[in-house]
């Protein structure tokens, strides 16, 4: 499992985008999201790339942070 810290959510909708947006990236399975912490884990199955997955949550409207 990985965990990556998402900046910029706010609300459910927010989880939502980003859940959907990291769904997107091949590789990537059993996304969870958490507004509180601002966490976002995931499963590979297979290597992710990581620059992607910044790709695609910037272009729904976060950043990822660190
Ligand atoms: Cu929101």
């Amino acid at each position: 499992m990985k965990t990556i810290r998402v900046k910029g959510m706010s609300c459910d909708h927010c989880v939502m985008a980003v859940t959907k947006a990291l769904g997107s990236v091949e590789g990537v399975s059993n996304v969870r999201v958490d507004l509180a912490s601002g966490e976002a884990s995931f499963d590979e199955t297979k290597p992710v790339d990581i620059n992607l997955v910044a790709e695609r949550i910037r272009k729904a409207g976060y950043e990822i942070e660190g």
